[in-house]
């Protein structure tokens, strides 16, 4: 749900970094096959599309510059020498290439281009493919494009006119570009979005002002408006009790407070950062960024002690999508139905963490570098951070008090390894954390916070409304539209190797026969509930609506298993956020989105296979993603398949959410599921604490001792 609001100056301190950042930039020698394209490599990429005869046209924009990372079983066999962790890899560089989108000529243009080992030379990198995009949908919109797009209301008559018959002084206006969507339309369309404008004025928080009821539309093309409408005036609200700012949003609060608080790890951080390599604890992983999908984790593997070696976990894992329809049909706020990762770019989107706030002081930070709309890159600071979590969780315990002469217990902190963006595509903040665990888990968090997207209204009291208003009156003129998010994750999981099968133990009620031949007993019990295993064929077996009964979801090795003969596997497991779209599946956003339905599917692996909403989410039509593809129903069966996870809010909102709102999450775990022969963590040493001294410390070096070796 992304606009821009910005004012063109704004842009001035972007334009500048990009300048900067080309003069600092400096070229690994022997990149990681996963890592993202370095500055160096992607000014090369700049160098070689524009030099390539096979799009001549000029203006030639960039929408997107990435890594179009090496096939599969070579990364394997550069990471683990052939597929088995623990082996000696074979470190012979792969061949680096970068796949672009671009518009020139009024098409949009998919390029892929070699790059050179080094990276430095633009004369090495050249374009090995070209192809034109003749389906649905347009790439992903720039942020100088949309910059440039909200430039031009102030300077547009008859906005010029709405705004003063507003009595609004076009100085505190601003304006966001919102795309058009899709609804049928089976003419060509042309590259349009939709401009809605703001009042600042006193405030930060300008999206709780909407100038409503006035809609232009903008050619991204042509950059031009073409469409303007003032349909209907309704009162601006407010600046008074918009702002979020210190000292902006009135006094601090009186009373009580928490008490300040520090995370200290004397011994210093656990982790390790090679490269792009981050190693903790028994978990090795890649991180990656990426201008749409922003982190990236890779080639996850976790250390087992006890077989002595290290096993796959993930191959490779992103947020896909994410699909923030909103529920109010009228004229300008139907089509605000986003697709925040395709149409806008969540690594775009992400913005420097702040240390010691975004997160703690014991804090790693990764840049996110990316190609600015002509091409050149943008060295973005501080887009990723890792860090070790000590929330005073109890990782396992347990406390004996069945011997009568003496009481037991033993208690093992827990502490985990987070990996954490923050993308403000608009007025929403989503915090996307990845956790990974010593007990072989890896948690999936989302946080919504940031501002709501409100509409104009007469209404000052809730008792004046009396039809539907599509949202909650959080201030007077003030309606926060309901809406939904919808977060996808694609997760190549390859659990202890890469073939896996997707099974769910259903949850099924029996009925006491009393009879031991058909499970029964002879016993006054009535009923029993069993597992009955279902293992998924194809990827309609591989659909699952997590709420419709109770299930295990497995994704296990066919081929592998525990020494009792168990099969080895991970298991999701959901917390909270399961909602499913409930629009009418006939609904234009729906069809693009259409894999909403379901929070679970299962694909076969196929390299292209990423989006979930299409490559090109803009004005899509539904034809390209992931309903499309699983809709082939292709086996899924001991395959190397990919499973896709939607968290779901359906989000009405409420008077706390306003002016900004209060963290909500949610989430989801793949957790070891007869993956290791026993408890994993039954090692982990006992905090200091319990031995009588240093009470107030938990000794991560203590902890963790004796798993902490490095393959
Ligand atoms: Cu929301």
């Amino acid at each position: 749900m992304a606009r821009l609001p910005l004012p063109l100056p704004a842009m001035l301190p972007l334009l500048l970094l990009a300048v900067l950042s080309v003069t600092a930039a400096a070229a690994s020698s022997r990149p990681h096959p996963l890592d993202p394209l370095t500055l160096a490599e992607i000014t090369a990429v700049r160098a070689a599309v524009l030099a390539s005869p096979l799009v001549p046209a000029r203006p030639l924009t960039f929408h997107y510059v990435g890594l179009d990372e090496p096939d599969k079983p070579d990364v394997l066999a550069y990471a683990y020498g052939g597929g088995t962790p623990g082996r000696r890899a074979r470190r012979q560089p792969l061949q680096r290439r970068a796949l672009v989108i671009a518009r020139a000529g009024g098409q949009s243009h998919e390029l892929r281009v070699d790059v050179a080992q080094n990276g430095s030379a633009a004369d090495a990198a050249t374009v090995l493919s070209h192809a034109i995009h003749r389906g649905a949908g347009f790439p992903t919109l720039t942020l100088e494009e949309q910059f440039a797009a909200v430039a031009l209301p102030p300077a547009y008559p008859p906005f010029v006119e709405s705004v003063r018959r507003r009595g609004v002084d076009m100085a505190d206006v601003l304006c966001a570009v919102f795309p058009v969507g899709w609804f049928g339309d089976a003419g060509a369309p042309r590259r349009v979005a939709k401009m809605l404008c703001f009042v600042a004025g006193a405030t930060a928080n300008f999206y709780a002002r909407p100038i409503e009821g006035v809609a232009m539309v903008v050619d991204l093309d042509r950059m031009a408006i073409v469409g303007y409408r003032d349909r209907v005036a309704y009162p601006v609200p407010k600046a008074e009790g918009t702002d979020y700012r210190a000292g902006k949003a009135g006094p601090p609060l009186a009373g009580p407070q928490p008490a300040p608080g520090l995370v200290v790890q004397p011994e210093g951080r656990g982790f390790h950062i090679d490269g792009n390599i981050v190693r903790w604890a028994n978990w090795e992983f890649h991180v990656g960024f990426d201008m749409r999908a922003g982190t990236v984790i890779s080639l996850a593997s976790v250390h087992d002690a006890d077989a002595g070696t290290r096993r796959r976990v993930l191959y490779r894992g992103f947020v896909s999508e994410v699909f923030v329809p909103y529920m109010d049909p009228v004229e300008e706020w139907y089509y605000r139905t986003f697709l925040d990762t395709g149409e806008y770019g969540l690594g775009l989107w992400a913005f420097p963490l702040q240390p010691g706030a975004d997160c703690p002081a014991n804090t790693a930070y990764f840049d996110g570098s990316y190609a600015g709309q002509d091409g050149k890159p943008v060295g973005g600071e501080n887009r990723i951070c890792v860090f070790e979590r000590y929330a005073g969780d109890v990782a396992w315990r347990h406390t004996e008090a069945g011997f009568p002469d003496r009481l037991i217990t033993e208690v093992r902190p827990d502490v985990t390894l987070v990996v954490r963006m923050v993308v403000s595509p608009g007025n929403n903040d989503y915090i996307l954390d990845w956790e990974f665990k010593t007990s072989g888990s890896i948690k999936f968090v989302v946080s919504l916070t940031g501002l709501l997207e409100v509409k104009g209204t007469p209404y000052t009291h809730a008792d004046e409304i009396t039809a539907d208003a599509h949202g909650t009156l959080v201030s007077e003129n003030t309606l926060a539209i309901y809406h939904d998010h919808y977060v996808t994750y694609h997760l190549d999981l390859d659990v202890d190797g890469t073939n896996n099968s997707f099974v769910k133990n259903v949850i099924t009620t029996k009925r006491n026969t009393g009879d031991p031949a058909t499970g029964g007993a002879d016993t006054p019990r009535r009923s029993y509930w069993t597992v009955r295993r279902e293992v998924a064929q194809t990827e309609a077996d591989g659909e699952v609506d997590v709420d419709a009964g109770p299930a295990d979801l497995l994704f296990v090795n066919p081929g592998k298993k525990t020494r009792l003969g168990n099969e080895i596997g991970y298991r999701l497991i959901t917390s909270g956020a399961t909602a499913a779209s409930v629009l009418a599946d006939d609904d234009f956003p729906q069809r693009r989105a259409s894999y909403t339905k379901k929070q679970v599917r299962v694909t076969p692996y196929s390299k292209s296979e990423k989006w979930a909403a299409g490559l090109y989410a803009d004005q899509s039509t539904g034809d390209d993603g992931l309903a499309a593809w699983s809709g082939r129903n292709r086996g899924i069966m001991d395959k190397d398949i990919v499973p896709w996870y939607t968290l779901g809010l359906h989000h009405i909102p409420y008077q706390e959410d306003f002016p900004v709102m209060p963290t909500l999450s949610g989430g989801f775990e793949l957790r070891p599921s007869n993956f290791f022969e026993r408890n994993p963590i039954l090692g982990a040493r006992p905090p200091a604490s319990t031995h009588g001294h240093s009470a107030n410390r938990v000794m991560p070096g203590d902890v963790f001792a004796g798993k902490t070796q490095v393959i």
